[in-house]
């Protein structure tokens, strides 16, 4: 590994490769900081997008490749399971709880289709095989428009655990 890896991005590319081998890893981005989410908005979505984009881009091309973008996929559902929370790096730092009974554990069989949906997503997304950071936010908000249940363009109450859902990717309906 190169010697000047920024921190964040060796992290993740640690977690990435992480995701198969359930390391402790994960851990490590546990935020027990910000504060619980009572409104996100696109601005906060476009926001967090950014930031994430950054991440997810392990070789600092400047897009993401398939791989990349459905390895985002699987962390950020392992990430959700174990924190129990997904973290918006909106305006303010946010955290969104799991809805309860979501499974702690991210299957094999659930790997699976964790990796299908994303890559169909990615292509639907992508342009020749290559997402940009705005092909990448445009995905990001198309998550909080199927969460946004009254379309009013806000994430609030029951819509955030929806949203929240969508990152953990449970192949069981929960309850
Ligand atoms: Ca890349
Ligand atoms: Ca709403």
């Amino acid at each position: 590994m190169k010697k000047f890896v920024p921190a964040g991005l060796a992290a993740t590319a640690l977690l990435i490769g992480a995701a198969t081998t359930a390391s402790p890893m994960k851990g490590a981005f546990n935020h027990a900081f910000g504060v619980a989410a009572t409104s996100v908005t696109a601005t906060d979505i476009e926001t967090d997008a950014k930031a994430l984009f950054a991440k997810v881009d392990i070789d600092r091309s400047g897009t993401l490749d398939a791989d990349e973008f459905a390895g985002h996929a699987l962390v950020l559902a392992e990430l959700a399971r174990f924190n129990r929370t997904v973290t918006i790096e909106g305006e303010s730092e946010m955290q969104i709880r799991l809805p309860d009974g979501t499974p702690e554990e991210v299957s094999h069989t659930e790997r699976g289709s964790i990796d299908a949906v994303a890559r169909r997503a990615f292509h639907q997304f992508a342009d020749n095989g290559e997402m940009s950071e705005e092909g990448f936010t445009a995905y990001r908000l198309s998550m909080m428009d199927k969460a946004d249940t009254n379309r009013d363009g806000t994430l609030k109450s029951h819509e955030l655990e929806r949203f929240a859902s969508a990152m953990a990717r449970p192949a069981q309906p929960r309850g």
